[in-house]
């Protein structure tokens, strides 16, 4: 009998890539990057690939950091300290170099990481894997790990079916019977489909494993290459596939799913409507993306509140919350919400009226309001007897109505409609 195996993850770090806008957001990630930005109520969406790796046995992350970074730096810092040096755990934020220039920060997702060589020596692991900070779902990286080292790939690349259509945004692959990729096209205008069903396209979800060895090797070629744009899906995969050996890993094999769920969850929350309507999903009956395993917890930096209190008013109107969620800290007095979800500190009061709400943090809504297929951003005060998703023109000359019909509201946007 051999020796039990040893977890791969304990011999393994994950890179963070958290540096992008996600300009589709709009006016959510105008002051901050899409990786903070809130999703599921009090979790923000770095948190998803954070608590992966973590459920994983990872014990070594590094967070590259761009963009807007101060609430995506402050929530880390607050969220996930524990991590302890002397038990031989890290986790470091490694913002890019604090230049005036923008274009000169990290020059592409590989920049991000090769700047940081040396960091990353010093973990001393042989394995790395690179996340991307800004997808919604439930992974297990030990699996993708093993199949790495199994397989004795260069690299090994997440990756899950998605429409044809849709796969113009991504990555896509060609594999072989052995899912050995064979060819490799960044964000092509015409994806090709799978052999079995040309109507999906393999995409690459942005994740990949190497030995540490052979990516520094790789990344150090690719910074005295003048003509590379140094970026993962644009020079780095190409070149693997073109000149080595890169295998798919099927995100299916290693999701982490309610036994009743018959599809893996991943989501790329990269537009209000998808925001939206992934938010509001969750306050389905049996929601796909499952949030209360014990087994897989998602970890957030919490806010020391108390519950979430529902109060009769004076005139007797019920505050009520039916097919909802509704965070700590929330009061709703003598407000109807329905369909919605409430982060943290949401306060509401009476005659007013929440539906298909998405309500991010510290929100206020006066008296009289009404608000139907709504996106508050933090922080808003809504004035007594606002009116928003009624009449989509009017909505228009105040808010951002998005394609699907989904309002946005931000703070300027309510001081536009204040001065009106
Ligand atoms: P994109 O979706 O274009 O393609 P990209 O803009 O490269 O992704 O961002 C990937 C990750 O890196 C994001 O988490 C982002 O926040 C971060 N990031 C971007 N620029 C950064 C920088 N300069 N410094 C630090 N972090 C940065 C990639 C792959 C595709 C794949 C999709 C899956 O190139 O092949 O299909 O992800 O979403
Ligand atoms: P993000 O909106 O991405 O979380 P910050 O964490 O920087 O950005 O906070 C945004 C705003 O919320 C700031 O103006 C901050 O002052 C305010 N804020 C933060 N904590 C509280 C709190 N406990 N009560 C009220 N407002 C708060």
């Amino acid at each position: 009998m051999g020796l039990p195996t040893q977890r791969l993850a304990n011999n393994a770090m994950a890179f963070v890539l958290a540096g992008g806008r996600g300009s589709r957001l709009k006016e959510l990630t105008d002051n901050r990057a899409k990786p903070a930005v809130y999703f599921g109520g009090k979790t923000r969406i770095i948190d998803f690939a954070l608590s992966n790796a973590l459920n994983s046995g990872i014990r070594k992350m590094a967070i590259a950091t761009q963009y807007k970074a101060h609430s995506l730096i402050r929530h880390c810092q607050r969220g996930w300290a524990f991590f302890r040096a002397e038990r031989n755990e890290y986790l470091d934020i490694l913002p890019a170099s604090q230049r005036i220039d923008e274009v000169n920060w990290y020059q592409g997702t590989a920049d991000a990481v090769y700047q940081n060589i040396d960091i990353i020596d010093s973990y001393g692991v042989e394995y790395i894997l690179i996340l991307a900070g800004d997808h919604i779902y439930k992974m297990d990286y030990e699996v993708m790990l093993r199949q790495h080292v199994d397989t004795g790939a260069d690299v090994t690349i997440g990756c899950l079916t998605v429409p044809r259509e849709e796969a113009t945004a991504f990555g896509v692959m060609d594999v072989d019977e052995n899912d050995g990729i064979t060819g490799f096209l960044e964000k092509p205008a015409d994806p090709p489909g799978t052999p079995d069903d040309p109507t999906v396209a393999l995409a690459s979800m942005g994740i990949y494993v190497f030995k540490w060895t052979f990516l520094r090797e790789r990344l150090r070629e690719d910074a005295a290459n003048a003509s590379s744009s140094h970026d993962f899906g644009n020079d780095i995969i190409p070149s693997i596939v073109k000149g080595g050996r890169a295998v798919a890993h099927r995100f299916d094999k290693s999701c982490v799913r309610h036994p009743k769920a018959k599809t893996s969850y991943w989501r790329d929350v990269g537009t209000i409507d998808a925001f939206w309507k992934a938010n509001l999903d969750l306050t389905d009956f049996t929601p796909e993306l499952d949030l209360w395993d014990r087994n897989w917890p998602i970890w957030t930096y919490s806010e020391a509140v108390p519950p979430a209190k529902f109060i009769h008013d004076e005139a007797d109107r019920r505050g009520s919350a039916i097919s909802s969620m509704v965070a700590g800290g929330c009061v709703i007095s003598g407000t109807e919400v329905r369909e919605s979800l409430l982060f943290t500190q949401v306060h509401t009061n009476s005659y007013a009226m929440l539906e298909e709400a998405v309500v991010l943090p510290y929100v206020n809504v006066g008296r009289h309001a009404r608000l139907t297929k709504v996106v508050i951003d933090r922080g808003v005060e809504i004035p007594e007897g606002m009116v928003v998703g009624e009449d989509p023109e009017e909505d228009a000359k105040f808010f951002r109505v998005s394609e699907g019909g989904v309002t946005l509201i931000t703070a300027p946007m309510v001081e536009a409609w204040n001065a009106a």
